[in-house]
This record gives structure tokens, C-alpha cells and sequence, in this order.
């Protein structure tokens, strides 16, 4: 074969390929995910969420928002929300999210996601918010005076965040199990009260109106513990900064953050005894980051004191997140390449929402526009 005509296959292949790629696309399993823009990202967030999408994202058709409705529920500090924003985008994309492979957007910048969540509010019943232990857990903490009632309603939110881009899969940890529960019982509800016949004598396609998704649970260990009680999740409202690793935090942060972190007085180091959730937890960190299996880490640590295992997961953590630091400020003082993914994100995202939404305004009986 000639020369001219190795090339005209290789382009036929190539169209061929683009041709059935969007088509394969479209048969691959949707995956929501965001990270809240309350704080400073975290461990806790890139090991149980963030670096997971990563993987995720080459298998799945994947959708990752920053949402920043749901950082009003609880006071805030409108100076710091559209910074902390733009932040935790540059943190999704400097930790790898891809955007030829996922969609990246700001939650509220897709205006059908309150839309919907009015729509679902109407078929909710009060008792299952009220049932919610995240709402009575964080309601107790903040106070009466602090509780609006975007408290209670967040789980509708968190509903119509799922249910608007039709997902098949949501990644959730065990705080979040009983919302993807609510949001599977209202997806049904709706289905039941507007879907089947009911819509399709309205003119519309009749069927199911919001897929019924389904938890996909991370892998075990994947929750990240605070440094100064291993007993509690590592989190960004709580009190102390030196509970938690910050994920653009610098060399000298995170050395002092180990360095004082809560330890015990066994000798040698173990995964799982229950005496030990401190040590348990700072192994299981090493574990993550280092990428090395349980009983590889078991067995280099064992014989280690503290000491030298506070020093081996320092050099690990500083090696790990000097490139996604270094990522992070490139993409944060590049203002018009951000704005560019957060826009191509939302119109993507839009696109799939807007056709939900309209499905089901018509299923309610509303005047169509
Ligand atoms: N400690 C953790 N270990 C593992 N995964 C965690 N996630 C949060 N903390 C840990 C995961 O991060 C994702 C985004 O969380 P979020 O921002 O929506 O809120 P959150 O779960 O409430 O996280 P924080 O840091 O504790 O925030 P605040 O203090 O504002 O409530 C989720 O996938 C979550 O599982």
C-alpha cells in the first residue's frame, strides 16, 4: 500500500473513531460528585473524594461541581465564597480532573438545580427531612439562631443535584448514605405520582421521569480521621487548623501538623486495634498517599517509633502534594483558562439539565413555555 493511501485509512479510522466515541459515551454510566467551598480543601477531601475522581473519571461520563449552594446553609462569609470557589475548582483540576474526560462546573451556575429543587420540595414529605441525622447532628451545633431552613431542605438540593443530570452512581461516604437514600425514595415518588401513563397522557414520552441511582461506595480506608482525635473525621468546619492537612498547605505546615499530632505510648506501628485509632488512622494516611498496599505498610512501619514514621509520612505527604501545589498556583493566576473550564463545564452540564427540567415541568402539568 502506498504511502497516500496508508494515510487515507488511518484517517478513515480516525473518523470512524470520532464517530462512535460521543456514541460510547452515551452508554457509559453517569457519576456526580462536589466538593462543598466552605474551607480549605483538605486530606479528608482529596483521599475520600478528589483522587478517587481521578480514576473515576476514565471509566465513567463524569460530572464534578463545586457546590456552593450548599456552603449558605449554614453562616458564611460572602467575602471569601466566589474565592473559595474558583479555589477548590483549581484544587479538582490541579489533583487531575481531566476536562476532555469530565465536566467541571460551580453548582449554582446551573440555574436548573433550584428549579428543581422547588419542584421536588412539593413531593417531599416533611418526616423524611426531619428524620435526616446530619440536619438534628448539625442543627444542635450551630444553635437556633443559625438554623435556616436551607438546613433542613439541603437534602432536596442534594436530590435534585443527583437526579437533574440523571445519574446512575454517586459516590458517598457513610455521613451521606442516608441523603442518597432520600434522594432514591423521591426519585421513585416523583417517578410514581407524575411518570408512566399519567405523563404520557400529558403529551410527554410517559416511562420513568428520573433514573433511580445507586451508591457507589468508596474503597475501605478512605476515611480520613482528624489529627488530634482519631476518633473524629477530619473536616474543615472544625475548630483547629492542626486537625487537619491542608491540601495547599506549605512544607513546613504539614511538618509541624505531624509533628504535633495526637500519638500514643504503644511501641511499633498497627493498623486496626481499637486501642490505637490515632495510629491506625496516620497508617492508613501513609497507605493512601504512598500507594502501597496495607500489608506492604504494615510490615516497612511495624518496627518504626514514632518518631521516624512522623518523619517517613512527612517526606510522603510534602512529596505527594508539592505538584498539585505547584499545578494549583499555574491555574490560579491563569483567571481566563479557569473562567474557560468553569463556563465549557456549565454549558455542558446545562444542557443535560435544561432537558431533565422541561421533562419534568411537562410530567407536573405546567403550561408549557
Ligand atoms: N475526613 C474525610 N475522610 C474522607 N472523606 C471525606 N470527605 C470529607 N471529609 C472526609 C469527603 O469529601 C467530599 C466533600 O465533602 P463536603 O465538602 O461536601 O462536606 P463534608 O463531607 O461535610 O466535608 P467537611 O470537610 O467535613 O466539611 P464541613 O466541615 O464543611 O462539613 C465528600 O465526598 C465527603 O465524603
Amino acid at each position: 500500500m502506498d504511502t497516500m493511501a496508508l494515510v487515507s485509512v488511518a484517517a478513515a479510522v480516525s473518523r470512524s473513531r470520532s464517530q462512535l466515541f460521543p456514541r460510547l459515551l452515551l452508554f457509559r454510566k453517569r457519576i456526580v460528585s462536589g466538593v462543598q467551598p466552605t474551607g480549605a480543601i483538605h486530606l479528608g477531601n482529596y483521599l475520600g473524594a478528589i483522587k478517587t475522581w481521578i480514576e473515576l473519571q476514565n471509566s465513567y461520563d463524569t460530572l464534578f461541581f463545586i457546590v456552593d449552594l450548599h456552603a449558605i446553609t449554614l453562616p458564611y462569609d460572602t467575602q471569601q465564597l466566589s474565592k473559595a470557589t474558583r479555589n477548590t475548582a483549581a484544587i479538582y483540576l490541579a489533583c487531575g480532573v481531566d476536562t476532555s474526560k469530565a465536566s467541571v462546573f460551580v453548582q449554582s451556575h446551573v440555574r436548573a438545580d433550584v428549579e428543581l429543587m422547588w419542584l421536588l420540595s412539593s413531593a417531599t414529605p416533611i418526616g423524611w427531612l426531619n428524620r435526616m441525622i446530619q440536619f438534628k447532628e448539625k442543627s444542635r451545633k450551630a444553635g437556633d439562631e443559625n438554623v435556616g431552613v436551607a438546613l433542613l431542605t439541603y437534602p432536596v438540593l442534594m436530590a435534585s443535584d443527583i437526579l437533574l443530570y440523571q445519574s446512575d452512581l454517586v459516590p458517598v461516604g457513610e455521613d451521606q448514605k442516608q441523603h442518597l437514600e432520600l434522594t432514591r425514595e423521591l426519585a421513585e415518588r416523583v417517578n410514581y405520582l407524575y411518570g408512566g401513563r399519567k405523563w404520557k397522557k400529558l403529551g410527554g414520552r410517559g416511562g420513568a421521569i428520573f433514573k433511580v441511582p445507586e451508591p457507589l461506595i468508596p474503597p475501605a480506608g478512605a476515611r480520613v480521621m482528624s489529627l488530634t482525635d482519631g476518633l473524629s473525621k477530619m473536616s474543615k468546619s472544625a475548630p483547629s487548623d492542626q486537625s487537619r492537612i491542608n491540601l495547599l498547605d506549605p512544607k513546613d505546615v504539614i511538618a509541624n501538623k505531624i509533628k504535633r499530632c495526637k500519638t500514643d505510648s504503644f511501641s511499633g506501628m498497627e493498623f486496626d486495634s481499637p486501642e490505637r485509632p490515632e495510629c491506625n488512622n496516620l497508617l492508613s494516611i501513609y497507605q493512601l498517599i504512598s500507594g502501597k498496599t496495607k500489608e506492604e505498610v504494615a510490615q516497612e512501619c511495624q518496627d518504626m517509633n514514632w518518631g521516624t514514621f512522623k518523619t517517613l509520612l512527612t517526606d510522603a505527604l510534602v512529596d505527594h502534594l508539592h505538584p498539585i501545589q505547584v499545578r494549583h498556583e499555574e491555574i490560579i493566576s491563569d483567571p481566563a483558562y479557569l473562567d474557560g473550564v468553569l463556563g465549557e463545564g456549565a454549558t455542558k452540564a446545562a444542557a443535560i439539565a435544561d432537558a431533565t427540567l422541561s421533562n419534568v415541568y411537562q410530567a407536573m402539568g405546567f403550561l408549557y413555555r
